[in-house]
Protein backbone atom coordinates (compact mmCIF):
# COMPACT_ATOMS: atom_id res chain seq x y z
CA UNK A 1 0.00 0.00 0.00
CA UNK A 2 1.52 3.66 -0.96
CA UNK A 3 1.56 5.27 2.29
CA UNK A 4 2.90 8.36 -0.09
CA UNK A 5 -0.12 8.12 -2.11
CA UNK A 6 -2.57 7.74 0.55
CA UNK A 7 -1.34 11.00 2.52
CA UNK A 8 -1.22 12.94 -0.63
CA UNK A 9 -4.89 11.87 -1.05
CA UNK A 10 -5.59 12.22 2.43
CA UNK A 11 -4.58 15.71 2.12
CA UNK A 12 -6.57 16.86 -0.75
CA UNK A 13 -9.96 15.43 0.80
CA UNK A 14 -13.05 13.62 -0.88
CA UNK A 15 -13.53 13.73 -3.91
CA UNK A 16 -15.18 16.97 -5.48
CA UNK A 17 -13.96 17.99 -9.03
CA UNK A 18 -14.65 15.55 -11.58
CA UNK A 19 -13.07 15.80 -15.22
CA UNK A 20 -14.61 13.72 -18.00
CA UNK A 21 -12.53 13.49 -20.98
CA UNK A 22 -14.55 12.28 -24.40
CA UNK A 23 -17.68 13.87 -24.83
CA UNK A 24 -19.31 10.86 -26.63
CA UNK A 25 -22.12 7.80 -26.01
CA UNK A 26 -20.15 6.74 -22.42
CA UNK A 27 -18.26 10.36 -21.77
CA UNK A 28 -21.56 12.11 -21.78
CA UNK A 29 -23.98 10.23 -19.35
CA UNK A 30 -21.24 9.62 -17.04
CA UNK A 31 -20.48 13.31 -16.90
CA UNK A 32 -23.89 13.82 -16.42
CA UNK A 33 -24.21 11.01 -13.21
CA UNK A 34 -21.59 12.66 -11.71
CA UNK A 35 -22.79 15.99 -12.10
CA UNK A 36 -26.26 14.89 -10.47
CA UNK A 37 -24.66 13.17 -7.64
CA UNK A 38 -24.97 15.15 -3.99
CA UNK A 39 -21.63 14.85 -2.99
CA UNK A 40 -19.71 16.26 -6.44
CA UNK A 41 -19.56 19.73 -6.45
CA UNK A 42 -18.57 20.28 -10.27
CA UNK A 43 -18.40 18.39 -13.19
CA UNK A 44 -16.35 18.95 -16.60
CA UNK A 45 -16.64 17.89 -19.98
CA UNK A 46 -13.21 17.66 -22.22
CA UNK A 47 -13.74 17.57 -25.36
CA UNK A 48 -10.99 18.88 -28.06
CA UNK A 49 -11.97 21.45 -30.49
CA UNK A 50 -11.64 19.07 -33.49
CA UNK A 51 -13.83 19.70 -36.50
CA UNK A 52 -15.24 16.66 -36.74
CA UNK A 53 -16.51 16.95 -32.45
CA UNK A 54 -15.87 20.45 -31.60
CA UNK A 55 -19.40 21.49 -31.87
CA UNK A 56 -20.23 19.39 -28.94
CA UNK A 57 -18.71 21.94 -26.81
CA UNK A 58 -21.43 24.78 -27.19
CA UNK A 59 -24.20 22.37 -27.69
CA UNK A 60 -23.76 20.66 -24.26
CA UNK A 61 -23.24 23.84 -22.51
CA UNK A 62 -26.86 24.63 -23.73
CA UNK A 63 -28.09 21.55 -22.16
CA UNK A 64 -28.53 20.21 -25.65
CA UNK A 65 -26.95 16.39 -26.22
CA UNK A 66 -25.60 15.64 -29.36
CA UNK A 67 -26.42 12.04 -29.48
CA UNK A 68 -28.44 10.20 -32.08
CA UNK A 69 -31.02 7.92 -31.00
CA UNK A 70 -33.74 8.14 -27.69
CA UNK A 71 -31.93 8.38 -24.19
CA UNK A 72 -34.59 8.39 -21.76
CA UNK A 73 -33.70 10.89 -19.40
CA UNK A 74 -30.31 11.99 -20.84
CA UNK A 75 -31.42 15.33 -21.92
CA UNK A 76 -33.47 16.26 -19.07
CA UNK A 77 -30.50 15.45 -16.49
CA UNK A 78 -28.34 17.02 -18.94
CA UNK A 79 -30.35 20.69 -19.08
CA UNK A 80 -30.55 20.57 -15.12
CA UNK A 81 -26.69 20.09 -14.08
CA UNK A 82 -25.83 22.81 -16.34
CA UNK A 83 -28.61 24.77 -15.08
CA UNK A 84 -27.18 24.27 -11.52
CA UNK A 85 -23.75 24.87 -12.67
CA UNK A 86 -22.93 21.41 -11.94
CA UNK A 87 -21.35 20.52 -15.41
CA UNK A 88 -19.58 22.41 -18.20
CA UNK A 89 -18.12 21.84 -21.22
CA UNK A 90 -14.40 22.91 -22.39
CA UNK A 91 -11.78 22.40 -24.59
CA UNK A 92 -8.80 23.65 -22.47
CA UNK A 93 -7.40 20.85 -20.88
CA UNK A 94 -5.63 22.89 -18.16
CA UNK A 95 -8.72 22.46 -16.14
CA UNK A 96 -7.93 19.40 -15.76
CA UNK A 97 -5.47 20.63 -12.70
CA UNK A 98 -8.47 21.89 -10.96
CA UNK A 99 -9.67 18.21 -10.71
CA UNK A 100 -9.55 15.59 -7.92
CA UNK A 101 -10.57 13.08 -10.70
CA UNK A 102 -10.45 12.33 -14.65
CA UNK A 103 -11.88 10.00 -16.26
CA UNK A 104 -11.08 9.14 -20.07
CA UNK A 105 -13.59 7.17 -22.56
CA UNK A 106 -12.23 7.27 -25.56
CA UNK A 107 -13.19 5.32 -28.11
CA UNK A 108 -10.63 2.33 -28.83
CA UNK A 109 -11.25 0.52 -32.42
CA UNK A 110 -9.18 -1.45 -34.24
CA UNK A 111 -7.26 0.52 -37.14
CA UNK A 112 -7.78 -1.95 -39.81
CA UNK A 113 -9.60 -5.54 -38.55
CA UNK A 114 -7.42 -7.39 -40.86
CA UNK A 115 -4.51 -6.78 -38.43
CA UNK A 116 -6.39 -6.59 -35.71
CA UNK A 117 -3.82 -3.83 -34.34
CA UNK A 118 -5.66 -1.55 -32.06
CA UNK A 119 -6.11 2.50 -32.74
CA UNK A 120 -5.61 3.87 -29.53
CA UNK A 121 -3.94 7.27 -31.13
CA UNK A 122 -7.16 9.10 -29.80
CA UNK A 123 -6.85 7.28 -26.26
CA UNK A 124 -2.74 8.60 -26.27
CA UNK A 125 -3.83 11.76 -26.75
CA UNK A 126 -6.21 11.80 -24.12
CA UNK A 127 -3.64 10.53 -21.99
CA UNK A 128 -1.15 13.27 -23.01
CA UNK A 129 -3.67 16.20 -23.25
CA UNK A 130 -4.75 14.84 -19.16
CA UNK A 131 -0.66 14.18 -18.11
CA UNK A 132 0.30 17.24 -19.38
CA UNK A 133 -1.94 19.22 -16.56
CA UNK A 134 -1.80 16.50 -13.83
CA UNK A 135 -1.83 17.81 -10.55
CA UNK A 136 -0.65 15.52 -7.79
CA UNK A 137 -3.21 13.11 -5.73
CA UNK A 138 -5.69 13.32 -8.97
CA UNK A 139 -6.90 9.87 -9.86
CA UNK A 140 -6.88 8.70 -13.66
CA UNK A 141 -9.42 6.34 -14.64
CA UNK A 142 -9.67 4.62 -17.71
CA UNK A 143 -13.04 3.67 -19.06
CA UNK A 144 -12.23 2.55 -22.84
CA UNK A 145 -12.15 -0.99 -23.50
CA UNK A 146 -8.49 -1.69 -23.43
CA UNK A 147 -6.29 -4.57 -24.39
CA UNK A 148 -5.35 -6.19 -21.05
CA UNK A 149 -1.87 -4.44 -19.27
CA UNK A 150 -2.58 -1.00 -20.85
CA UNK A 151 -3.33 0.65 -18.12
CA UNK A 152 -0.22 -1.13 -15.75
CA UNK A 153 1.96 -0.07 -18.98
CA UNK A 154 0.87 2.49 -21.51
CA UNK A 155 -1.40 4.58 -19.72
CA UNK A 156 1.14 4.51 -16.85
CA UNK A 157 4.09 5.90 -18.91
CA UNK A 158 2.44 7.87 -20.80
CA UNK A 159 0.83 9.84 -17.73
CA UNK A 160 4.37 9.79 -16.06
CA UNK A 161 6.23 11.14 -18.71
CA UNK A 162 3.84 13.85 -19.38
CA UNK A 163 3.28 14.83 -15.39
CA UNK A 164 6.37 14.07 -14.36
CA UNK A 165 5.13 12.51 -11.38
CA UNK A 166 4.81 8.38 -10.28
CA UNK A 167 1.35 6.18 -10.83
CA UNK A 168 0.92 4.77 -7.59
CA UNK A 169 3.18 7.41 -5.61
CA UNK A 170 1.91 10.56 -6.54
CA UNK A 171 -1.64 9.89 -8.52
CA UNK A 172 -3.82 7.34 -8.48
CA UNK A 173 -4.78 5.14 -11.50
CA UNK A 174 -7.48 2.74 -12.06
CA UNK A 175 -9.42 1.20 -14.59
CA UNK A 176 -13.60 0.74 -14.90
CA UNK A 177 -14.93 -0.42 -18.00
CA UNK A 178 -18.16 1.26 -19.55
CA UNK A 179 -20.61 -1.63 -19.79
CA UNK A 180 -23.76 0.65 -21.68
CA UNK A 181 -25.81 -0.05 -24.34
CA UNK A 182 -26.98 2.52 -26.77
CA UNK A 183 -31.18 3.55 -25.74
CA UNK A 184 -30.34 2.70 -21.77
CA UNK A 185 -27.00 4.85 -20.94
CA UNK A 186 -28.18 6.15 -17.87
CA UNK A 187 -29.86 2.75 -16.64
CA UNK A 188 -26.66 0.76 -17.34
CA UNK A 189 -24.30 3.31 -15.47
CA UNK A 190 -26.65 3.26 -12.52
CA UNK A 191 -27.88 -0.19 -12.57
CA UNK A 192 -24.94 -2.57 -14.30
CA UNK A 193 -22.43 -3.73 -11.43
CA UNK A 194 -19.19 -1.19 -11.44
CA UNK A 195 -15.72 -3.23 -12.33
CA UNK A 196 -13.31 -1.04 -10.68
CA UNK A 197 -9.33 -1.61 -10.79
CA UNK A 198 -6.73 -0.02 -9.70
CA UNK A 199 -3.10 -0.35 -10.33
CA UNK A 200 -2.84 -0.47 -6.39
CA UNK A 201 -4.99 -0.66 -3.49
CA UNK A 202 -5.20 3.22 -2.99
CA UNK A 203 -5.83 3.63 -6.31
CA UNK A 204 -8.60 1.14 -6.26
CA UNK A 205 -9.60 2.62 -3.29
CA UNK A 206 -10.23 6.01 -4.71
CA UNK A 207 -11.70 4.80 -7.79
CA UNK A 208 -14.17 2.96 -5.21
CA UNK A 209 -15.44 6.51 -4.12
CA UNK A 210 -15.73 8.01 -7.62
CA UNK A 211 -18.31 5.41 -8.91
CA UNK A 212 -20.19 4.44 -5.97
CA UNK A 213 -22.35 7.81 -5.37
CA UNK A 214 -23.79 7.03 -9.13
CA UNK A 215 -24.68 3.34 -9.09
CA UNK A 216 -28.09 2.46 -7.64
CA UNK A 217 -28.96 -1.06 -8.30
CA UNK A 218 -25.38 -1.47 -9.38
CA UNK A 219 -23.03 -2.52 -7.29
CA UNK A 220 -18.87 -2.07 -7.32
CA UNK A 221 -16.91 -5.15 -7.92
CA UNK A 222 -13.09 -4.30 -6.89
CA UNK A 223 -9.99 -6.22 -8.96
CA UNK A 224 -7.11 -5.11 -10.17
CA UNK A 225 -6.88 -3.00 -13.29
CA UNK A 226 -5.26 -5.59 -15.33
CA UNK A 227 -8.16 -8.28 -14.29
CA UNK A 228 -10.69 -5.26 -14.85
CA UNK A 229 -9.36 -4.84 -18.38
CA UNK A 230 -9.61 -8.59 -18.31
CA UNK A 231 -13.28 -9.03 -17.27
CA UNK A 232 -14.70 -6.51 -19.60
CA UNK A 233 -13.07 -8.01 -22.61
CA UNK A 234 -13.79 -11.58 -21.72
CA UNK A 235 -17.29 -10.44 -20.77
CA UNK A 236 -17.63 -9.84 -24.63
CA UNK A 237 -15.56 -12.25 -25.53
CA UNK A 238 -17.75 -14.74 -23.92
CA UNK A 239 -20.93 -13.84 -25.20
CA UNK A 240 -19.09 -14.18 -28.93
CA UNK A 241 -18.02 -17.54 -28.11
CA UNK A 242 -22.17 -18.66 -26.87
CA UNK A 243 -22.84 -17.12 -30.29
CA UNK A 244 -20.44 -19.29 -32.31
CA UNK A 245 -21.46 -22.36 -30.39
CA UNK A 246 -24.92 -22.15 -31.71
CA UNK A 247 -23.66 -21.09 -35.07
CA UNK A 248 -21.31 -24.31 -35.31
CA UNK A 249 -24.44 -26.64 -33.85
CA UNK A 250 -26.18 -24.97 -36.89
CA UNK A 251 -23.99 -25.71 -39.14
CA UNK A 252 -23.67 -29.23 -37.91
CA UNK A 253 -27.71 -29.74 -37.87
CA UNK A 254 -27.58 -28.43 -41.58
CA UNK A 255 -25.76 -31.30 -42.43
CA UNK A 256 -27.41 -33.95 -39.81
CA UNK A 257 -30.78 -32.77 -41.63
CA UNK A 258 -32.48 -30.91 -38.55
CA UNK A 259 -33.99 -27.86 -37.63
CA UNK A 260 -31.47 -26.12 -35.35
CA UNK A 261 -34.40 -24.28 -33.39
CA UNK A 262 -35.73 -27.29 -32.14
CA UNK A 263 -32.64 -28.84 -30.93
CA UNK A 264 -32.12 -25.34 -29.21
CA UNK A 265 -35.65 -25.23 -27.54
CA UNK A 266 -34.62 -28.71 -26.71
CA UNK A 267 -31.04 -27.46 -25.16
CA UNK A 268 -32.78 -24.78 -23.45
CA UNK A 269 -35.33 -26.86 -21.39
CA UNK A 270 -32.86 -28.30 -19.46
CA UNK A 271 -33.11 -26.13 -15.99
CA UNK A 272 -33.24 -26.52 -12.50
CA UNK A 273 -30.94 -25.63 -9.22
CA UNK A 274 -26.99 -25.66 -10.55
CA UNK A 275 -28.11 -26.36 -14.56
CA UNK A 276 -27.17 -23.67 -17.06
CA UNK A 277 -27.49 -23.85 -20.62
CA UNK A 278 -27.21 -19.90 -22.12
CA UNK A 279 -27.63 -21.31 -25.65
CA UNK A 280 -27.60 -18.05 -27.73
CA UNK A 281 -29.06 -17.42 -31.58
CA UNK A 282 -27.40 -19.08 -34.77
CA UNK A 283 -27.93 -16.38 -37.16
CA UNK A 284 -26.08 -14.80 -40.50
CA UNK A 285 -22.64 -13.36 -38.77
CA UNK A 286 -22.20 -11.29 -35.26
CA UNK A 287 -21.55 -7.42 -36.42
CA UNK A 288 -21.45 -4.48 -33.70
CA UNK A 289 -18.66 -2.17 -31.88
CA UNK A 290 -17.97 -4.44 -29.06
CA UNK A 291 -17.79 -8.65 -30.11
CA UNK A 292 -16.16 -8.00 -33.06
CA UNK A 293 -13.19 -6.48 -31.51
CA UNK A 294 -12.78 -7.51 -28.11
CA UNK A 295 -11.71 -11.05 -28.44
CA UNK A 296 -9.05 -9.96 -29.68
CA UNK A 297 -8.25 -7.54 -27.13
CA UNK A 298 -8.26 -10.21 -24.85
CA UNK A 299 -6.02 -12.59 -27.20
CA UNK A 300 -3.52 -9.47 -27.28
CA UNK A 301 -3.44 -8.85 -23.81
CA UNK A 302 -2.65 -12.90 -23.16
CA UNK A 303 0.06 -12.59 -26.13
CA UNK A 304 1.69 -9.75 -24.64
CA UNK A 305 1.35 -10.60 -21.26
CA UNK A 306 1.57 -13.92 -21.29
CA UNK A 307 5.09 -15.07 -22.64
CA UNK A 308 4.67 -18.66 -23.00
CA UNK A 309 1.29 -19.53 -23.74
CA UNK A 310 -0.06 -22.96 -22.68
CA UNK A 311 -2.93 -23.71 -25.15
CA UNK A 312 -2.76 -27.47 -26.06
CA UNK A 313 0.41 -26.51 -27.72
CA UNK A 314 -0.23 -25.65 -31.69
CA UNK A 315 -4.19 -25.04 -31.04
CA UNK A 316 -5.60 -22.42 -30.94
CA UNK A 317 -7.32 -20.44 -28.22
CA UNK A 318 -11.03 -21.05 -28.73
CA UNK A 319 -12.12 -17.35 -28.27
CA UNK A 320 -9.95 -16.37 -31.85
CA UNK A 321 -11.72 -19.90 -33.37
CA UNK A 322 -15.47 -18.45 -32.09
CA UNK A 323 -14.33 -15.35 -33.51
CA UNK A 324 -13.28 -17.31 -36.88
CA UNK A 325 -16.46 -18.82 -37.51
CA UNK A 326 -18.70 -16.13 -36.23
CA UNK A 327 -16.77 -14.31 -39.19
CA UNK A 328 -17.72 -16.81 -41.53
CA UNK A 329 -21.74 -16.93 -41.56
CA UNK A 330 -22.18 -13.90 -43.78
CA UNK A 331 -19.99 -16.98 -45.98
CA UNK A 332 -22.13 -19.55 -45.20
CA UNK A 333 -25.10 -16.95 -46.31
CA UNK A 334 -23.40 -16.68 -49.83
CA UNK A 335 -23.27 -20.62 -49.70
CA UNK A 336 -27.20 -21.01 -49.28
CA UNK A 337 -27.48 -18.31 -51.79
CA UNK A 338 -26.03 -20.01 -53.97
CA UNK A 339 -27.03 -23.32 -53.73
CA UNK A 340 -30.75 -21.91 -53.54
CA UNK A 341 -30.16 -19.89 -56.90
CA UNK A 342 -28.81 -23.42 -58.46
CA UNK A 343 -31.21 -25.37 -57.13
CA UNK A 344 -33.79 -22.39 -59.41
CA UNK A 345 -31.57 -22.97 -62.39
CA UNK A 346 -30.28 -19.46 -62.18
CA UNK A 347 -26.89 -18.56 -62.26
CA UNK A 348 -24.76 -16.46 -59.58
CA UNK A 349 -23.36 -14.09 -62.06
CA UNK A 350 -26.30 -11.68 -63.31
CA UNK A 351 -28.56 -12.57 -60.76
CA UNK A 352 -30.59 -10.10 -58.90
CA UNK A 353 -30.50 -10.44 -55.02
CA UNK A 354 -32.86 -8.07 -52.43
CA UNK A 355 -30.54 -7.90 -49.57
CA UNK A 356 -33.07 -6.92 -46.35
CA UNK A 357 -31.02 -5.89 -43.47
CA UNK A 358 -28.15 -3.51 -43.12
CA UNK A 359 -27.96 -2.88 -39.56
CA UNK A 360 -25.89 -5.21 -37.56
CA UNK A 361 -28.73 -5.57 -35.20
CA UNK A 362 -32.96 -6.09 -35.31
CA UNK A 363 -34.82 -3.04 -35.33
CA UNK A 364 -31.55 -0.28 -35.03
CA UNK A 365 -30.28 2.01 -37.83
CA UNK A 366 -26.50 0.95 -36.07
CA UNK A 367 -24.74 -0.99 -38.86
CA UNK A 368 -21.21 -0.97 -36.89
CA UNK A 369 -19.27 -3.99 -38.58
CA UNK A 370 -22.50 -5.15 -39.93
CA UNK A 371 -22.04 -9.03 -41.72
CA UNK A 372 -23.89 -7.48 -44.52
CA UNK A 373 -21.10 -5.95 -46.17
CA UNK A 374 -18.92 -9.45 -46.27
CA UNK A 375 -21.90 -10.82 -47.94
CA UNK A 376 -22.17 -7.74 -50.11
CA UNK A 377 -18.89 -8.02 -51.04
CA UNK A 378 -18.70 -11.71 -52.53
CA UNK A 379 -21.64 -11.26 -53.72
CA UNK A 380 -20.95 -7.87 -55.94
CA UNK A 381 -17.43 -9.80 -57.05
CA UNK A 382 -19.80 -13.10 -58.24
CA UNK A 383 -21.09 -10.72 -60.29
CA UNK A 384 -25.08 -10.36 -58.52
CA UNK A 385 -26.41 -7.13 -58.71
CA UNK A 386 -27.32 -6.51 -55.24
CA UNK A 387 -30.04 -4.14 -54.04
CA UNK A 388 -30.46 -3.33 -50.23
CA UNK A 389 -32.97 -2.37 -48.28
CA UNK A 390 -33.35 -1.31 -44.56
CA UNK A 391 -36.12 0.63 -42.64
CA UNK A 392 -33.94 1.97 -40.19
CA UNK A 393 -30.23 2.84 -41.46
CA UNK A 394 -31.11 6.45 -43.86
CA UNK A 395 -27.42 6.09 -45.39
CA UNK A 396 -24.03 3.88 -45.32
CA UNK A 397 -20.91 5.11 -47.08
CA UNK A 398 -20.36 3.54 -50.68
CA UNK A 399 -23.89 1.87 -49.90
CA UNK A 400 -27.55 2.96 -51.53
CA UNK A 401 -29.86 1.73 -48.72
CA UNK A 402 -34.06 1.66 -49.58
CA UNK A 403 -36.25 2.27 -47.76
CA UNK A 404 -39.63 0.69 -50.08
CA UNK A 405 -39.55 -2.59 -49.37
CA UNK A 406 -42.10 -3.60 -52.78
CA UNK A 407 -39.37 -1.68 -54.80
CA UNK A 408 -35.90 -3.38 -53.93
CA UNK A 409 -38.47 -6.91 -54.31
CA UNK A 410 -38.88 -6.28 -57.97
CA UNK A 411 -37.57 -8.57 -60.10
CA UNK A 412 -35.56 -10.47 -57.10
CA UNK A 413 -34.13 -13.94 -58.09
CA UNK A 414 -33.44 -14.57 -54.33
CA UNK A 415 -34.48 -12.51 -51.11
CA UNK A 416 -32.05 -12.41 -48.54
CA UNK A 417 -32.71 -11.65 -44.86
CA UNK A 418 -29.87 -10.74 -42.82
CA UNK A 419 -31.20 -8.73 -39.84
CA UNK A 420 -34.13 -10.00 -38.08
CA UNK A 421 -35.87 -6.22 -38.40
CA UNK A 422 -39.77 -7.06 -37.37
CA UNK A 423 -41.37 -5.80 -41.05
CA UNK A 424 -39.56 -8.73 -42.07
CA UNK A 425 -41.47 -11.04 -39.87
CA UNK A 426 -44.35 -10.26 -41.86
CA UNK A 427 -43.59 -10.60 -45.52
CA UNK A 428 -45.83 -12.12 -47.54
CA UNK A 429 -44.84 -15.11 -49.86
CA UNK A 430 -47.73 -14.70 -52.48
CA UNK A 431 -47.01 -10.97 -52.80
CA UNK A 432 -43.12 -11.37 -52.56
CA UNK A 433 -43.14 -14.09 -55.50
CA UNK A 434 -45.62 -11.96 -57.70
CA UNK A 435 -43.07 -8.84 -57.04
CA UNK A 436 -40.15 -10.91 -58.24
CA UNK A 437 -41.67 -12.06 -60.88
CA UNK A 438 -40.21 -15.41 -60.99
CA UNK A 439 -41.28 -18.71 -61.26
CA UNK A 440 -39.05 -20.11 -58.10
CA UNK A 441 -37.53 -17.21 -56.40
CA UNK A 442 -35.03 -18.23 -53.41
CA UNK A 443 -35.58 -16.93 -50.43
CA UNK A 444 -32.68 -17.26 -47.56
CA UNK A 445 -33.36 -16.86 -44.19
CA UNK A 446 -30.49 -15.73 -42.05
CA UNK A 447 -32.31 -15.03 -38.91
CA UNK A 448 -35.24 -17.55 -38.57
CA UNK A 449 -38.10 -14.54 -39.18
CA UNK A 450 -40.33 -16.43 -41.92
CA UNK A 451 -42.05 -19.67 -41.96
CA UNK A 452 -40.59 -21.94 -44.72
CA UNK A 453 -43.28 -24.06 -45.25
CA UNK A 454 -45.26 -20.74 -45.99
CA UNK A 455 -42.70 -19.68 -48.71
CA UNK A 456 -42.42 -23.56 -50.24
CA UNK A 457 -45.73 -23.61 -50.70
CA UNK A 458 -45.84 -20.76 -52.63
CA UNK A 459 -42.97 -22.10 -54.78
CA UNK A 460 -39.98 -20.59 -53.17
CA UNK A 461 -36.68 -22.32 -52.91
CA UNK A 462 -35.98 -22.12 -49.16
CA UNK A 463 -32.79 -21.81 -47.55
CA UNK A 464 -32.08 -20.90 -43.73
CA UNK A 465 -29.63 -21.14 -41.08
CA UNK A 466 -29.35 -24.39 -39.32
CA UNK A 467 -32.58 -25.37 -41.32
CA UNK A 468 -31.42 -28.98 -42.40
CA UNK A 469 -34.70 -30.25 -41.66
CA UNK A 470 -36.05 -27.70 -44.93
CA UNK A 471 -32.94 -26.84 -46.80
CA UNK A 472 -33.61 -29.94 -49.11
CA UNK A 473 -37.44 -29.07 -49.67
CA UNK A 474 -38.72 -30.69 -52.63
CA UNK A 475 -40.00 -27.56 -54.96
CA UNK A 476 -43.41 -27.22 -55.78
CA UNK A 477 -44.48 -26.33 -59.31
N1 LIG B 1 -26.14 -12.06 -32.23
C1 LIG B 1 -26.34 -13.36 -32.69
N2 LIG B 1 -26.90 -14.27 -31.85
C2 LIG B 1 -27.25 -13.94 -30.57
C3 LIG B 1 -27.02 -12.61 -30.12
C4 LIG B 1 -26.47 -11.68 -30.97
O1 LIG B 1 -26.05 -13.69 -33.85
O2 LIG B 1 -27.77 -14.79 -29.85
C5 LIG B 1 -25.52 -11.09 -33.14
C6 LIG B 1 -26.39 -9.87 -33.39
O3 LIG B 1 -27.21 -10.08 -34.51
C7 LIG B 1 -25.36 -8.79 -33.64
C8 LIG B 1 -24.16 -9.21 -32.80
O4 LIG B 1 -24.34 -10.59 -32.50
O5 LIG B 1 -24.99 -8.77 -34.99
C9 LIG B 1 -23.97 -8.43 -31.50
O6 LIG B 1 -25.19 -8.46 -30.83
P1 LIG B 1 -25.28 -8.03 -29.25
O7 LIG B 1 -26.67 -8.31 -28.81
O8 LIG B 1 -24.18 -8.64 -28.51
O9 LIG B 1 -25.15 -6.44 -29.28
P2 LIG B 1 -23.88 -5.52 -29.00
O10 LIG B 1 -22.78 -5.80 -29.95
O11 LIG B 1 -24.43 -4.14 -28.92
O12 LIG B 1 -23.35 -5.99 -27.56
C10 LIG B 1 -23.57 -5.16 -26.44
C11 LIG B 1 -22.47 -5.46 -25.43
N3 LIG B 1 -22.57 -4.48 -24.36
C12 LIG B 1 -21.44 -3.84 -23.96
O13 LIG B 1 -20.33 -4.07 -24.43
C13 LIG B 1 -21.63 -2.83 -22.89
C14 LIG B 1 -22.65 -6.84 -24.85
O14 LIG B 1 -21.74 -7.01 -23.74
C15 LIG B 1 -24.04 -7.06 -24.33
O15 LIG B 1 -24.18 -8.39 -23.86
C16 LIG B 1 -25.01 -6.83 -25.48
O16 LIG B 1 -24.86 -5.45 -25.91
C17 LIG B 1 -26.45 -7.03 -25.01
O17 LIG B 1 -26.65 -8.04 -24.29
O18 LIG B 1 -27.32 -6.25 -25.43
Amino acid sequence: MSGRLQSIISGRGPIKTIGVVGMGYVGIPAAVLFANAPGFESVLGFQRASPSSGYKVAMLNRGESPLKGEEPDLEDLLGKVVAAGKFRCTSDFEEVAACDAVTLAIQTPFADPKDLIPDFSALTEGLRAVGRHLSEGTLVVIESTVTPGTTECMARVILEAESGLVAGEEFALAHAPERVMVGRLLRNIREHDRIVGGIDEVSTARAVELYRPVLTAGKIIAMTATAAEVTKTAENAFRDLQIAAANQLALHCEAMGVNVYDVRAGIDSLKGEGITRAILWPGAGVGGHCLTKDSWHLERGAQVLGGDLWYPHGAESIFGVARKLNEFMPEHMVYLTVEGLRRAGKPLAGATVTLLGWAFIQNSDDARNTPSEPYLAVMKEAGAEVRVHDPFVDQYPGIEVSHDLDETLVGADAVVVFTAHHHYASLDPARTKELSGREHPVIVDGRNVVDPDAFIRAGFVYKGIGRGDRNGHPIRE
